[in-house]
């Protein structure tokens, strides 16, 4: 496996870019990569034109439109196009050159509103989405569905996986378009930093989150790619979830801020709760490593230094 070369579309993103690292860690040579400017994945042909090139035995497909709360509630039109889009091409395009495994990465908002907690991968299309992001998880939705075509139509090994909510290094900290966790590391840092008396949370703070850190998401991936072979769905989670409020006080705890958190409840909660089911990655022999709280320190220290030394 690891003498094939990979396409990883996506390494400039969160998730892209821990896959790399991870892959160039665990001895993977020939990793592809494009940039944006390189290579528009949202264009038929010159995504069709590389692959005929290029030739990758492999394909992860970690490029999407991403957001968080807000930006998927504000731009449905941008989530649902893009994302059938970029997975539409690089799914065709794997096909007709050939790619021997692809590994297409979905979201835990494919999930129903009020599926069963933990969530077990057999919801999928049991009930009614979260309607604040129903664009994105129906395009994810679309991207399941043709990799699982491909495999009982042209008998191709094209997978996909289900990762919870993810947070790590390179994450998006633009708080109108970040989810939760890099949000609100930058806005208690900032309060901090400020000496401000309050940092505000979007909604109740009752809704209950799963978060994973991407280097475990990352590993899990070269787990999957290496020994998972199913057109079956399969989640990705660490199997333990917090409210957003324990969230906000744990990264208070971490970052060292002393002020009060105050709860804009004018913002929406989204879904009440979003636990994956890790019952099967578990029982192929995979577990996540990474604590929530080391994941956060570590997470904290690359914003100090990637972030805020830079600004
Ligand atoms: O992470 P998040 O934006 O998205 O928000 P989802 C999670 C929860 O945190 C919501 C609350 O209840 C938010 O209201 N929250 C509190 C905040 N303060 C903030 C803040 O300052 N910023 C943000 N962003 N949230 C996403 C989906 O849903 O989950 C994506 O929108 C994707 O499509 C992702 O599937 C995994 O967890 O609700």
């Amino acid at each position: 496996m690891k003498e094939k070369s990979i396409f990883v579309a996506g390494h400039r993103g969160l998730v892209g870019g821990a896959v790399v690292r991870d892959l160039r860690e665990n001895g993977y040579e020939k990793i592809l990569t494009r940039t944006h400017s390189e290579l528009d994945l949202t264009q038929s042909e010159p995504v069709a034109r590389f692959f005929e090139r290029e030739k990758p035995r492999l394909v992860v497909v970690a490029a999407a439109t991403v957001g968080g709360i807000k930006a998927n509630n504000d731009f449905p039109v941008e989530f649902l196009l893009n994302n059938l889009k970029i997975q539409n091409n690089l799914i065709q395009s794997a096909y007709e050159s050939g790619v021997e495994k692809l590994l297409f990465l979905g979201s835990s908002c494919i999930y129903p509103k009020h599926a069963p907690q933990p969530i077990p991968e057999t919801s999928l299309l049991t009930g009614p989405l979260e309607p604040t992001n129903d664009a994105y998880a129906i395009a994810k939705i679309a991207g399941i569905r043709l990799c699982q075509a491909y495999h009982s139509e042209y008998g191709r090994n094209f997978i996909s996986a289900m990762p919870t909510n993810l947070y790590g290094p390179g994450d998006n900290f633009d708080l109108k378009k970040s989810h939760v966790l890099p949000a609100l590391l930058r806005k208690i840092h900032e309060a901090k930093e400020a000496g401000l008396p309050e940092v505000v949370i979007w909604g109740t703070g009752s809704p209950r989150r799963e978060f994973l850190h991407v280097e475990d998401l990352a590993a899990a991936c070269r787990f999957l790619l290496e020994r998972y072979d199913s057109p079956e769905i399969i989640n990705i989670g660490c199997g333990e979830d917090v409210t957003i409020r324990e969230l906000a006080e744990l990264l208070c705890e971490i970052i060292g801020y002393k002020g009060e958190l105050t709860f804009d409840t004018t913002k929406p909660d989204g879904t009440p709760r979003k636990l994956l089911s890790v019952d099967k990655i578990k029982a192929l022999g995979w577990s996540p490593r990474v604590s929530l709280r080391e994941g956060i320190e570590k997470t904290y220290r690359w914003y100090l230094q990637n972030v805020v030394a830079k600004s």
